[in-house]
């Protein structure tokens, strides 16, 4: 695995599976050297049941070179310092009086949420406290980085830059993240100090208004 969902991690990881939620995105390259011609390789949904298990199929049809490799390092991404935060804010996940809410509430066009301030580092702690239930969380603008799930750090699957996160059955996940700063030409200012959504990515939860809304300011 080499990249989610904002670009390459800083090195590549080696997996046999991955738990990917919906709107999440992984990148991997797949070795098929080590299967004979004829050979079938079938990308598996392990969590399919009997509906949408076989993904995709691969047939080894020929053999052939490939000299290229994967480099041991990727990209180098910088941590947000913990320290850098100056805002903290708490987002609770549940299902309330049979709605989908964040924080208790559905999604309101009229009200904003959150003011982040352009330049500020800011910790968000989404909370899932409605047990069974699973919400991918995904933020629009701009990017953040998984500072610890239930206590945890990161694990190097999730270790890159992210703009959607798995916040599973009462789990705990902080993530940090720096609000746009002011770009030396001004030209996209405007378009930062807006008006923008993050909202839970499963469709029926988000379709019932699983979202709230946050204006960038400053
Ligand atoms: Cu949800």
């Amino acid at each position: 695995m080499i990249a989610s969902e904002a670009g390459l991690l800083q090195a590549p990881v080696s997996v046999s599976s991955l738990l990917m939620v919906p709107a999440e995105r992984y990148e991997v390259i797949v070795d098929f050297a080590r299967y004979a011609v004829g050979t079938s390789v079938v990308l598996k949904n392990l969590q399919g049941g009997d509906r949408t298990t076989d993904v995709m199929r691969f047939d080894i049809v020929r053999d052939a070179m490939d000299t290229s490799t994967v480099p041991a390092h990727l990209r180098t991404i910088r941590r947000i310092p913990e320290a850098d935060a100056t805002v903290r804010r708490r987002f609770v996940f549940e299902r309330t009086n049979g709605q989908w809410v964040i924080n208790g509430m559905t999604f309101d066009p009229t009200r904003i949420d959150a003011t982040p301030r352009v330049g500020d580092t800011e910790i968000w702690t989404l909370e899932n406290s409605s047990g069974g239930w699973l919400h991918p969380i995904h933020l629009h603008l701009l990017n953040f980085q998984v500072l610890d799930r239930n206590g945890k750090p990161p694990t190097a699957q999730e270790s890159g830059w992210k703009e959607t996160v798995r916040l599973g059955p009462n789990e705990i996940v902080r993530v940090i993240m720096k609000w746009p700063p002011i770009p030396a030409n001004g030209g996209i200012v405007g378009a930062f100090r807006d008006t923008y959504v993050f909202h839970c990515h499963n469709l029926e939860h988000e379709d019932h208004d699983m979202m709230l809304q946050f204006k960038v300011v400053g």
